[in-house]
């Protein structure tokens, strides 16, 4: 063997190598494990004895949490995991008790469908999927306190989900106090006679039904028969949120319909004001704060009664109740309730042809017409389209101001679930009136004078003329007089004069809905609910909870032709006779009955998770009021309390994020927690693409084959196109962290998704660049060990000047870049100092050498980790005190100098801080720009401010 050989070879044994890579990280994992480095104590526990820790400011930082994915994790996945570790991990080093963590969102649609097409059941796939993204994860070196995770599928978590669920179910909302209250209060207020029933009979002169069915309508968790969003292609109906803009699921992508159906409803709306006000105090992306704003769309605007002769009065919501005098006619929701109670037995004398559709008789114009809007989805509807569908019902209503008959209506552009289900239609200032109007030859009158010079004739527009921005006209009769007013005056006039004549009142609207709580699957929450013999429902005792989720053979959803929207919804849970039908002993002797078959949404897990890691292994309470006060409790600058930071998609702008506000207000509500709002802090990171090659038949190549040429690419010879995708296996361009783990290290995954960009910006993955981080790990191992001896080579003496101003510019900059979540700058940084030390040669000083190994601690854990030890320290370096930058060296080597002429800048000029005003005139004068700007003029003055400001004025 030569001599160079076994150099070489003793060199690679000491080299920062994948090899050696692997073998840090696993002994480090390995470690931290064993010891519970990551591990955070709790109020209650720990840090009760341990003073100096309890003094701490805490840090809750949270991820939200994966679902256990059949296909495994790819490099996107853990984007925000790193994120929030390296966060974490500098919280840490600048002294807080740091709470960070990681569940899994086991139930729902996901879950169950990739069951489904893999024929295994549920609860194997997952625990399967589980334990797979553990491992997956685990190599990544996230600092979670592993005592603290848990599956939303565990039956000591859902038991709480279920105990949450019975609060919700056993509360009202008092509006007065405005907050939910035990629905044991609203009985006490009926018993009492304090609160009158709705028909004026005591209470316990109602049966049981009658009283069910009474606080049904208060409870915040009910059951009701109401149209529902129905997927029969998804076998499930689905809350609003989970429909798309153009009314389909948005799992599965399945039409979707309006049916009748029962289904249990959560009454989010009840808490529309304060989802809508909280959040001002809350530090979220304004564009999610402004979906949330527009999804809760708040309207302010009327109630207005118009009179039928024949059935009691007609109550409409309008924005522009200032228009009523043009109100022509009326238009109520084909489901409405009022259809039947007004319409006659026989069309009116003299009843346009084109209004009753062709039909013999009103009823059965209203039957046929119902059918047809039935097949169509809400946004379909609502489509801008011009070709207006409807049909008379043969009633005619009173306008309340103008007292002319105007006919009533159904048309499907007016839906059932907003406002009152009716509007007034007034088609020359509203553009969907106003199309109808034309198709079914109905009145127009102008009562907004026109800004154009279109006239005040509508008959002779080609559309409605809508404004704010105008005066009232037509607008009198002998008691009022909007004419001449603006839009503004005349609602609050009208409105007033609504008021006076008990006919209809200032009222404010909301776009949001209750939300839809019951899903026809099997793989949820089973609902702690049972219906005894006249089908009343009662709440299961917290003794019998968890209500577990039996184990079947036939857990499959029951689908249908996804445009069947006849088709009625089964429960698989239906299927299970021995588990439905049960007798039980709920306080009164043992009794029949069914339990309720319907699961939870995958939502509901999501709902409260934040407070189990709290507290994971309570089995008394959902969260010890103290532990939860400590990690949630409000603080200065955070009114509402709630996790400190919280990271994860913007896709759940409404959906999870939404519910879990309305969850936590509940329980808030009801005395369970002291934050009213769950997440503080919100950041969206962007998103990982990745490039996806097609060939010319459009069909996606393997990534990984693709070859560059000449800035052209090739597969297997052929020439293929490349575009910017999302990344999956689907499109052939998923790359696993395991892959990048094998070949470089987790520390180098880590710092290259954390170098990529900005977190919250997109950014295309690119394997061939991964190198140059591992080249950085590579650079600091060499920094502080000998790659042939394996030595340490650090001195003790003390480092020279420069290299002290590049180490604490270094520390500064970097402390202040991990605070404020900028991990690009900061790698940037800490490359520019390694690059520093690297040029400078010789062996670096020791002090130099430990900050360095501290500032990329929180983004390369665990060569960070081998490197501190080597240095000679027993401790581990995770909770170490994070570099603090010496002011001294951190001034700035030079300031910005503004040179202006006749007061406008002409120049900026790079200076050293001492300069002198001589020295400064003498460059500003000298300067190509300002030269310019004189274009030979002589100078009057010359003011200097050294070393910021030189001010020149010419002859
Ligand atoms: C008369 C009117 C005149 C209207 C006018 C608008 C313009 P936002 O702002 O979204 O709350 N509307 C009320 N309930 C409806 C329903 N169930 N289905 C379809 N449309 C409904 O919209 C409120 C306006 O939408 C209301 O004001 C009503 O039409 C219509 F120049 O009333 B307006």
């Amino acid at each position: 063997m030569s001599e160079t050989n076994s150099a070489a070879e003793t060199a690679a044994t000491h080299r920062y190598t994948a090899a050696m890579a692997a073998d840090i990280e696993a002994r480090w994992q390995d470690f931290w494990d064993a010891e519970g480095t990551y591990e955070a104590p709790n109020p209650t526990g720990d840090l009760a004895g341990d003073p100096e820790e309890a003094a701490k400011p805490k840090k809750f930082i949270m991820d939200m949490f994966p679902y256990p994915s059949g296909a495994g994790l790819h490099v996107g996945h853990p984007l925000g995991y790193i994120a929030t570790d390296v966060y974490a991990r500098h919280q840490r080093m600048t002294g807080h008790n740091v709470l960070h963590t990681l569940g899994f969102d086991a139930f729902g649609l996901p879950a169950e469908q990739y069951a489904v097409q893999t024929g295994t059941h549920p609860r194997v796939s997952t625990e399967a999927n589980m334990e797979n993204m553990k491992l997956q994860l685990r190599r990544l070196g996230l600092g979670h306190d592993k005592r603290r995770s848990f599956a939303t599928i565990d039956a000591e978590y859902y038991k709480w989900t279920q105990w949450i669920f019975l609060q919700i179910f056993n509360s009202w909302y008092d509006t007065e106090a405005d907050r939910a209250r035990p629905i044991a209060e609203l009985v006490e207020q009926f018993e009492s006679g304090a609160r009158t029933t709705p028909d004026g009979r005591e209470w316990g002169a109602l049966s049981a039904t009658e009283r069910a069915d009474l606080l049904s309508e208060y409870r915040l968790a009910y059951a009701s028969d109401a149209p529902v969003n129905w997927a029969p292609g998804l076998g499930t109906v689905l809350a609003n949120e989970e429909v798309t803009a153009d009314g389909r699921s948005e799992r599965g992508n399945f039409p979707v319909f309006k049916a009748k159906l029962r289904q249990w409803n959560m009454r989010i709306t009840a808490y529309a004001d304060r989802l809508l006000n909280d959040l001002d105090g809350l530090d979220w992306p304004e564009a999610i704060k402004l979906q949330q704003r527009n999804w809760i769309g708040r309207s302010e605007g009327a109630r207005v009664e118009f009179p039928v002769d024949t059935a009691g009065g007609i109550t409409v919501f309008t924005t522009r109740q200032d228009t009523l005098f043009g109100a022509t006619y009326m238009v109520l929701a084909p489901e409405h309730d009022m259809v039947e109670r007004i319409i006659p037995a026989a069309w009116p004398e003299g009843t346009h042809p084109v209004w009753t559709g062709g039909h013999a008789n009103p009823a059965e114009a209203v039957t046929a017409y119902r059918k047809q809007a039935a097949a169509k989805s809400d946004v379909e509807r609502q489509a801008e389209a011009k070709d207006k569908t409807g049909v008379f019902t043969g009633a005619y209503a009173t306008n309340p101001v103008s007292g002319e008959k105007v006919p009533v209506f159904i048309a499907d552009y007016v839906l059932m679930g907003y406002g009152t289900g009716a509007i007034m239609a007034v088609p020359a200032h509203d553009a969907r009136d106003f199309a109808f109007a034309r198709a079914f030859e109905l009145p127009m009158r102008c009562v907004v004078q026109p800004s154009d010079d279109r006239g005040t004739d509508p008959s002779t527009w080609d559309d409605a003329f809508s404004s704010y921005d105008a005066k009232l006209v037509n607008s009198a009769n002998d008691e009022i007089s909007l004419d001449g007013l603006g839009v503004v005056e005349a609602k609050a006039k009208i409105t007033e004069w609504l008021r006076e004549h008990g006919v209809g009142e200032g009222t404010v609207n909301f776009r949001l809905r209750d939300w839809l709580f019951s899903r026809q699957r099997y793989w949820g929450e089973p609902f702690p609910i049972v219906y005894d013999e006249d089908g009343i429902a009662h709440p299961l005792p917290e003794s019998m909870l968890p209500l577990e989720l039996p184990e079947v053979e036939d857990y499959s959803p029951r689908t249908f032709d996804p445009d069947d929207a006849t088709a009625q919804p089964e429960t698989p849970l239906s299927r299970n006779a021995d588990w439905v039908d049960v007798t039980l002993d709920l306080g009164d002797g043992p009794k029949k009955y069914r339990r309720e078959t319907n699961t939870m949404p995958n939502w509901a897990g999501s709902c409260w998770y934040e407070l189990r890691y709290l507290d994971p292994t309570n089995s008394r309470q959902l969260v010890d009021p103290a532990i939860e006060q400590y990690w949630m409790g409000p603080r200065e600058g955070q009114p509402t309390g709630g996790v400190d930071l919280y990271v994860g998609g913007a896709e759940h702008a409404v959906l999870h994020l939404l519910y879990a506000r309305f969850w936590s207000k509940v329980l808030f509500d009801l005395g369970h927690i002291s934050s009213a709002e769950p997440f503080h802090k919100l950041y969206n990171q962007g998103m990982i693409q990745a490039f996806v090659y097609r060939d010319s038949r459009g069909i996606a190549v393997p990534a990984a084959e693709v070859e560059e040429r000449d800035g052209a690419f090739y597969h297997a010879g052929e020439k293929v196109s490349r575009v910017l995708g999302k990344m999956g296996k689907s499109l052939k361009n998923a790359v696993t962290p395991d892959e990048i783990c094998g070949e470089y290290g987790a520390d180098t995954l880590r710092l290259y998704e954390m170098a990529m960009g900005p977190l919250d910006v997109s950014r295309p993955w690119d394997t061939r660049a991964v190198v140059g981080q591992y080249r950085l790990l590579q650079r600091l191992w060499r920094n502080v060990v000998d790659e042939e001896t394996g030595q340490v080579t650090v001195v003790d003496t003390e480092p020279d000047e420069d290299t002290l101003r590049a180490l604490h510019k270094a520390i500064d900059g970097v402390g202040q870049d991990l605070e404020g979540m900028r991990f690009n700058t900061a790698i940037a940084k800490i490359t520019e100092l390694n690059n520093h030390l690297t040029k400078a040669g010789g062996p670096l000083s020791r002090s130099v050498a430990e900050r360095l190994v501290l500032l990329i601690a929180p983004l390369a854990p665990h060569i960070a980790e081998e490197l501190w030890r080597r240095l000679g320290h027993t401790e581990s370096v995770v909770h170490q005190d994070f570099p603090v930058a010496d002011p001294a060296y951190v001034v700035d080597e030079t300031v910005t100098c503004v040179v202006q002429v006749k007061g406008k800048v002409r120049a900026r000029l790079e200076v050293s801080p001492s300069i002198t005003d001589e020295e400064l005139e003498k460059l500003a004068l000298a300067d190509e720009a300002v030269v310019t700007a004189l274009g030979g003029a002589g100078i009057r003055k010359v003011i200097v401010r050294a070393p910021k400001l030189v001010n020149i004025v010419p002859a």
